[in-house]
């Protein structure tokens, strides 16, 4: 049964997936058992591939929870990382469909759901996909819900999502959890280190957020992101660092209104492109004190 399309970010997707058996919330059971050995295999090797590459690449808390996963040889069942991440931070992840209504999934978000496709791309797919898979959502998404600052913004961001009034609102919103949950950077000391999903689960991006001349590295601030927009189709040109999740989580709680009001006086700005007086600050030389 082909459902509606729903936006995802800037453009609007007709979603693959069996909406037929889904609950009003959107979510779904997932069958574990019906996954073929096929799909195990691949899944197994999409999770070798990417970790050969996170470790000093992907933030601390990333890395140090994907043991939580236990999907080296496999698909999980969500119900055995469940009782870990409850303990963890009260977050559960529950089975969708594939991509669900904004409505919805900030309703999720802002319970402490996460969603999480049933559905895993095909072979012919294992280097790109643009919809959200079990894949992205498991391997990209879950692990930093194991990290309290940043379980507690991904909540604010689906209190937000609820309270954001009207597609602009939405709009504003999209684009923050787009620069941050899914292709956001952060400072470490150890140099700049991933925390976006959509990163984290491909082969390609890791390198390039890290350390493409092509690519554009802000310091976060909020209001330039807002009026940032980007593509779903291609790597990032832009990438917003932020220096915790604790300033993660500042910027997410607080009423938007305002700033949506600042932001839609404003031009918006390309991805890629360098407002005057910024710099790209992987390549910034760090001042040296004198
Ligand atoms: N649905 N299942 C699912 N997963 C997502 O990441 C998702 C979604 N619906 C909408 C959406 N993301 C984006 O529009 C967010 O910016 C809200
Ligand atoms: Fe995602």
């Amino acid at each position: 049964m082909s459902s509606v399309p729903v936006t995802y970010g800037e453009s609007s997707i007709t979603p693959r997936g069996d909406y037929a058996h889904c609950n009003a919330d959107s979510t779904c059971v997932q069958h574990w058992e019906r996954y073929t050995p096929e799909e195990h295999a691949l899944f197994a090797r999409l999770v070798a591939r990417q970790m050969a590459l996170v470790p000093g690449r992907a933030c601390d808390a990333f890395v140090q929870a994907l043991p939580h996963l236990q999907a080296r040889n496999g698909i999980p069942r969500f119900a055995d990382i469940n009782p870990r991440l409850k303990a963890a931070t009260g977050w559960e992840i529950v089975a969708v469909p594939g991509l669900i209504a904004e409505s919805a999934f900030f309703a999720l978000l802002s319970a402490r759901r996460f969603p999480v496709t049933v559905w895993l791309r095909k072979p012919e797919e294992f280097d790109y996909i643009v919809e959200p898979d079990l894949f992205h959502d498991l391997f990209g998404h879950v692990p930093l819900l194991f990290e309290p600052r940043f379980a507690d913004a991904m909540q604010a961001f689906g209190a937000g999502g609820l309270k954001a009034q009207g597609q602009h609102a939405l709009q504003y919103l999209a684009r923050l959890y787009w620069y941050t949950v899914e292709f956001g950077l952060i400072r470490s000391t150890k140099g700049l280190r991933i925390y976006g999903a959509g990163i984290l689960s491909s082969a390609g991006e890791v390198e390039h957020s890290l350390h493409s001349p092509q690519a554009r590295r802000l310091r976060f601030d909020l209001p330039r992101l807002l009026r940032s927009r980007y593509r779903i189709d291609a790597f990032q040109a832009t990438y917003f660092i932020i220096d915790s999740f604790q300033q993660l989580f500042d910027a997410t709680a607080p009423d938007f209104t305002p700033l949506y009001a600042q932001a839609a006086t404003q031009p918006e700005i390309e991805a890629g492109a360098l407002l005057p007086g910024e710099v790209d600050e992987a390549v910034a030389v760090p001042t040296v004190a004198i």
